[in-house]
């Protein structure tokens, strides 16, 4: 039977849970959870289909900012041994997009180091959204804050996401980030959604983190009117010399948990199993997919740490009988 791959707008959403609820819905009994994640997920995707987005990190280390997880702030770049580069040229973005396109991906997402884009830059940047719209393919950004008139100029070049994620839970945020708050980046994402744009924001899992904290974020995330229409969760990728390095283990069921009370809490939004999956086992990968996460960042590299080879998740897609779409 064919099932739809796009959300329908037959079930719409109920009011969004809180984040009492959201935690109510962590502390099911695993099976429960994950029975409530699947028939949410089969009411509005066809499960045995998994979206694919590859990454290119267009503009690499010296950012001015200090978010604790990443391995690109300047404070750092001796402990991290991540090297500044320059903006990527235009053919080394088509090059990469075409070859993403190639194995299979059908989004392209460029990421730049930055607290936000310089006037200038972003005139490059739209250049290189073209390169990818020509190629077919959908594009997404993630620049860091948008400034006045900017989220208006990406809409006009055709952008199709814009990538900016809430990271935690607003009570956590400071114990993480203190060059900027939380709250402007939610200025961000409102231009983003006024300019037209689709939204992509989600968050990081296992940075030592209450189960509060993880249920808040998903709580927020499911506030916003309309919900983001993709939600990355990325486990933390413990980087060697960021302030994050010795973060506390994470239970892997509680990563499980967080992607079903994301499908759960938003039922039509794509959720991206997003950063950390190389230090996962393909079983946990497949429990994921049954907690409703359908949709994957995909070829061998993300920002500056490593993921699954393609040809690894293409045998993993085929002994799980999903496809991609
Ligand atoms: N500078 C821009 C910004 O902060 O929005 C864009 C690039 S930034 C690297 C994009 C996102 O990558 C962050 O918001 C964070 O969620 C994720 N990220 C960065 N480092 C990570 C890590 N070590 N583990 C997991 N996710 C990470
Ligand atoms: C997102 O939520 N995760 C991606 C993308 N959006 C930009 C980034 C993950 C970065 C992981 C660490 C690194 O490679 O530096
Ligand atoms: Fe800069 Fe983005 Fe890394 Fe924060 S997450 S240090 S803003 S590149």
């Amino acid at each position: 039977m064919d099932m739809p791959v796009k959300p329908t707008s037959a079930d719409p959403s109920p009011t969004p849970p809180d984040t009492d609820a959201v935690e109510t819905l962590f502390a099911l009994p695993f099976a429960d959870l994950l029975f409530r994640a699947q028939e949410v997920h089969r009411r509005h995707f066809d499960p045995n289909r998994i979206q694919r987005s590859t990454l290119l990190s267009i503009k690499t280390g010296g950012c001015s900012e200090d978010c604790g997880y990443c391995s690109q702030s300047a404070r750092r770049d001796k402990e991290t041994g991540i090297e500044r580069g320059k903006l990527l040229e235009l053919d080394e973005v088509r090059v990469a997009a075409k070859a993403a396109k190639d194995k299979g991906a059908t989004r392209f997402c460029m990421g730049a180091a930055w607290r936000g884009p310089k006037d200038g830059d972003l005139d490059k940047v739209i250049e290189m959204v073209r390169v990818v719209k020509d190629l077919g393919m959908e594009s997404c950004l993630t620049l860091g804050l948008l400034g006045p008139g900017q989220a208006e100029k990406l809409a006009a070049a055709g952008l199709d996401y814009y990538n900016h994620n809430l990271d935690t839970g607003a009570e956590f945020y400071d114990r993480i980030i203190t060059t900027h708050s939380q709250q402007t980046r939610m200025e961000t994402l409102a231009s983003v959604r006024d300019a037209g744009m689709k939204i992509c924001c989600g968050g990081i899992i296992g940075m030592g983190e209450s189960r509060r904290v993880r249920a808040a974020l998903i709580a927020q995330l499911a506030s916003m009117n309309p919900p983001p229409e993709s939600v990355p969760i990325n486990h933390l990728v413990a980087i060697p010399g960021t302030p994050l390095e010795n973060a506390p283990p994470l239970d892997p069921f509680e990563f499980v948990r967080t992607i079903a009370a994301a499908r759960i809490a938003m039922p039509t939004s794509w959720v991206r199993l997003s950063a950390g999956r190389q230090h996962m086992s393909d079983e946990l990968q497949a429990l994921c997919f049954l907690a409703g996460a359908n949709s994957i960042f995909y070829g061998d590299k993300l920002l500056t740490s490593g993921n699954p080879e393609a040809a690894h998740d293409e045998a993993l897609f085929a002994r799980l009988g999903l496809t991609g779409c």
